[in-house]
C-alpha cells in the first residue's frame, strides 16, 4: 500500500478562529454581535467551501486583454473568470462596501468598521483579492461623501454602496504614473477644461487595478496649473460616459496591456491612455492630493484587513496540516519545536487582528462623529503604522505557512504558494514600508499626533492593571517611554538621521501599542471570562517582540501547546 500524505482540510473558518469571536464579544454590543453571529457562522462556512472553490477557479482563470475585436475595431477588452464575477456578487450581497454607510438601517453606527473587518476578515482569504476592488470602492465612497458635489455623490456613492448585485458598480484609483509611483507630485496627466465647461483627460497610468471597475478615480493637473503636488486635482472618470452612455474603454480610455504581477493574479492591473477621456471633478479643482489622501487611509486600513485574514488563513492551513501529517512517528502538532512555530504565528496573526479592528474601531467613530480630537489624531498616527507593520508581517508569515508544509508548500497545485505571492502585495500596494514611515512623520511634525498615540496606549494599559499582565505591562511601559524620549530627540536632530531611524521607530511603535491591545484584551477576558487564553498570547507577544524583552524569553512548551489549541477550536465532530 502506497503512502500519500493527507492534504489540510481548512475547517469552518469562523468556529475555528477563537481571537475572532473574542475580539468581537469585547468590542460589539451584546445585541449587535447575536444580530450579525449568524451572517458570520454562514461566511466562516462558506468560505471552507464555496468561496474558496471560486476563489481556487479565480486563480487559475487569470484574465486577458482583449485589444480588437474580429473586425479590427479597438475593444480593449478585459475578460475575467466568471468565478472572479461570483466573487463579486458575494461581496455585494455581503455588504463588505455597504456596512459602513448604510449605519441607519443597520444599527451598527460607530460600530461598521468593525463589523466590516469581521466580513473582510472571513471573506478575504477566500477571495482570490477580490478585496482589493472592495477596498478602492469603499475608499471612493468615502471620498465622494467628503468632498464630491451633491449631484456626482448622490448618483455614484449610491452604486458603490449598494447591496444589489446587478446595481452595484465598483471603483478603482488612477494615481500611479511612469515618472512617479510613491511621488505623486510629479503626475503628467493633464486636465483640460472644454468651451462647454466639461473635462477631459489626456496621459498614460501605469498601475490601475481591478480595471473592470465602472469608474475610478484619477488625479490629474488642470492645464496652466502649477507643477509639483499641490497643483493636482481629482476627477472621477467613469467607463461609461454618462453623457452619451457609450463605453469610453477602447475609445478615450486605451488598455496598453496588462500588467504580469507576482500575485494578485485573478485581478486585472492594467496601464492606460487616457486621450480625452470625459471626468468629472471632485469638488473644486484643486487639492486634488489631499483629497485622494481620504481615499489612500481607507484604501490603508483595507490592506491591513487584508493581512490580517490572510495571516490568520497562513495558520489555519498550517494548524490543519500539523493535525494530519505525521512525522518521526507523531503528528507534526505533537512536536515541540513545530508546535513552538505555529504558536509564534497564531500570536502574530492575532496581533495584526488586534490592531487592525482597533484602526476599525476608531475609523467607526471618527465617521460618525464619536472620536474625540485625540483619538482621531491617533488614528492619524496609527494607519501608517498598522498598514506598515502587518504587511511586512503577513510577508513573514506567508512565508513561514508554506515552510510548514515542507516541499509542498513549495509546489503551485497545492494552492499555498499563492499565500506568499499575495502576501508580498501588502507591503507595496498604497504605499511602501518607507513611505508610510515618512507618513507618520508628516503626521508627527506636522499634525503633532504622538503625544495623543502614546497617551491612548498608556490608556490601553492603564486598563490591563493585573497581576497576571504585570511583567508585560511593565515591559511596555518602558518601551513607551524610550520611543517618547526618541521622538522628543527629533527637533535637535539632524533631519537624515531622523528619517533614516523613521522605519525602525514605526515597527517599534507597532510593536508596543500592538502589546498593549493584546494586554488590554487579556485583561478584559481574565476579568469578565476566567479566561487566561489571551493573557498567554498577550506574554508571548512582548517577550518574542519587543525590544529589550528577548532576554525574557525562553521556550514553554505547554504554554505554546495552550496557544494553538485554545487559540483554533475545531468544529464537532471533526
Ligand atoms: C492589490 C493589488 C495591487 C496590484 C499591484 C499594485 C502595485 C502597486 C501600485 C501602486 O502604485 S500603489 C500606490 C502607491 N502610491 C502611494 O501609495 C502613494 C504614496 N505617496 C504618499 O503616500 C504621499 O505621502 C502622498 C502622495 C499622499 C502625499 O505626498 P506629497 O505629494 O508630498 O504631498 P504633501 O504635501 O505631503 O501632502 C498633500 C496634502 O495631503 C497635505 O494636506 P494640505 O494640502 O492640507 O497641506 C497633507 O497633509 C495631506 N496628506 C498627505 N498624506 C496624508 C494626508 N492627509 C491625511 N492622511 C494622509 N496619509
Amino acid at each position: 500500500m502506497p503512502f500519500f500524505q493527507s492534504p489540510p482540510v481548512l475547517p469552518d473558518t469562523w468556529v475555528s478562529d477563537v481571537p475572532l469571536q473574542e475580539h468581537l464579544e469585547r468590542l460589539l454590543p451584546v445585541d449587535m454581535l447575536a444580530g450579525v453571529r449568524p451572517q458570520l457562522a454562514e461566511l466562516g462556512r462558506l468560505a471552507a467551501t464555496t468561496l474558496h472553490d471560486l476563489a481556487a477557479e479565480a486563480e487559475r482563470d487569470q484574465p486577458r486583454h482583449i485589444p480588437f475585436d474580429a473586425w479590427g475595431r479597438r475593444s480593449d477588452q478585459i475578460a475575467v473568470s466568471p468565478a472572479w464575477e461570483e466573487l463579486h456578487t458575494w461581496q455585494v450581497r455581503l455588504g463588505l462596501c455597504a456596512v459602513p454607510y448604510d449605519t441607519e438601517a443597520t444599527g451598527y453606527k460607530e460600530h461598521a468598521r468593525v463589523v466590516q473587518m469581521a466580513l473582510h476578515h472571513l471573506y478575504g482569504p477566500s477571495s482570490a483579492t477580490y478585496t482589493c476592488p472592495v477596498a478602492m470602492t469603499d475608499a471612493a465612497a468615502r471620498v465622494l461623501l467628503d468632498h464630491a458635489d451633491v449631484p456626482l455623490r448622490d448618483r455614484v456613492v449610491a452604486r458603490l454602496t449598494s447591496r444589489d448585485p446587478d446595481a452595484a458598480w465598483t471603483s478603482g484609483q488612477w494615481m500611479t504614473e511612469r515618472e512617479g509611483g510613491s511621488d505623486v507630485s510629479r503626475t503628467a496627466t493633464i486636465a483640460r477644461q472644454g468651451a462647454n465647461g466639461s473635462w477631459t483627460l489626456h496621459g498614460t497610468k501605469w498601475f490601475t487595478s481591478a480595471t473592470t471597475a465602472n469608474c475610478a478615480l484619477a488625479l490629474a493637473r488642470p492645464e496652466g496649473a502649477e507643477s509639483g503636488s499641490r497643483g493636482l486635482a481629482l476627477f472621477l472618470v467613469e467607463r461609461i460616459d454618462p453623457r452619451t452612455g457609450e463605453s469610453q474603454i477602447g475609445d478615450t480610455i486605451r488598455i496598453n496591456r496588462l500588467k504580469d504581477k507576482l500575485g494578485t493574479k485573478s485581478m486585472p492591473t492594467a496601464e492606460l491612455t487616457l486621450d480625452g477621456a470625459f471626468a468629472t471633478p471632485v469638488g473644486p479643482v484643486e487639492h486634488g492630493v489631499r483629497k485622494i489622501s481620504g481615499m489612500l487611509n481607507i484604501t490603508r486600513f483595507h490592506n491591513a484587513m487584508g493581512a490580517s485574514g490572510g495571516m490568520r488563513r497562513g495558520v489555519e492551513l498550517a494548524v490543519a496540516y500539523s493535525r494530519v501529517r505525521e512525522a518521526t512517528g507523531s503528528r507534526l502538532i505533537d512536536l515541540p519545536l513545530h508546535t513552538e512555530t505555529l504558536a509564534a504565528m497564531s500570536v502574530d496573526a492575532e496581533a495584526a487582528f488586534a490592531l487592525t479592528v482597533r484602526v476599525a474601531h476608531l475609523i467607526g467613530r471618527a465617521e460618525h462623529g464619536t472620536a474625540t480630537d485625540a483619538e482621531q489624531q491617533s488614528l492619524r498616527a496609527l494607519i501608517p503604522v498598522t498598514k506598515l507593520l502587518t504587511g511586512k508581517d503577513a510577508v513573514a508569515l506567508a512565508s513561514e505557512a508554506l515552510e510548514a508544509f515542507g516541499g509542498a508548500g513549495y509546489i503551485e497545485d497545492t494552492g499555498l504558494p499563492l499565500l506568499l505571492r499575495n502576501a508580498q502585495v501588502l507591503p507595496i500596494w498604497e504605499g511602501t514600508t518607507n513611505v508610510l514611515s515618512l507618513d507618520l512623520l508628516r503626521a508627527a511634525t506636522r499634525n503633532a499626533v504622538l503625544p495623543a498615540l502614546f497617551e491612548d496606549l498608556a490608556a490601553r494599559l492603564g486598563d490591563a492593571d493585573v497581576v497576571a499582565l504585570a511583567e508585560s505591562v511593565r515591559l511596555v511601559a518602558a518601551e513607551r517611554d524610550r520611543l517618547m524620549s526618541d521622538a522628543q530627540g527629533w527637533h535637535a536632530a539632524d533631519t537624515a538621521v531622523v528619517q533614516a531611524g523613521m522605519r525602525q521607530f514605526a515597527i517599534r511603535l507597532g510593536r508596543a501599542y500592538t502589546a498593549a491591545l493584546l494586554c488590554e484584551h487579556a485583561a478584559y477576558r481574565l476579568a469578565k471570562h476566567d479566561d487566561d487564553r489571551a493573557a498567554l498570547v498577550a506574554r508571548r507577544y512582548v517577550r518574542s517582540r519587543l525590544a529589550g524583552a528577548a532576554e525574557w524569553s525562553r521556550p514553554d512548551p505547554a504554554e505554546s501547546a495552550a496557544i494553538l489549541m485554545r487559540g483554533h477550536a475545531q468544529p464537532q465532530g471533526s
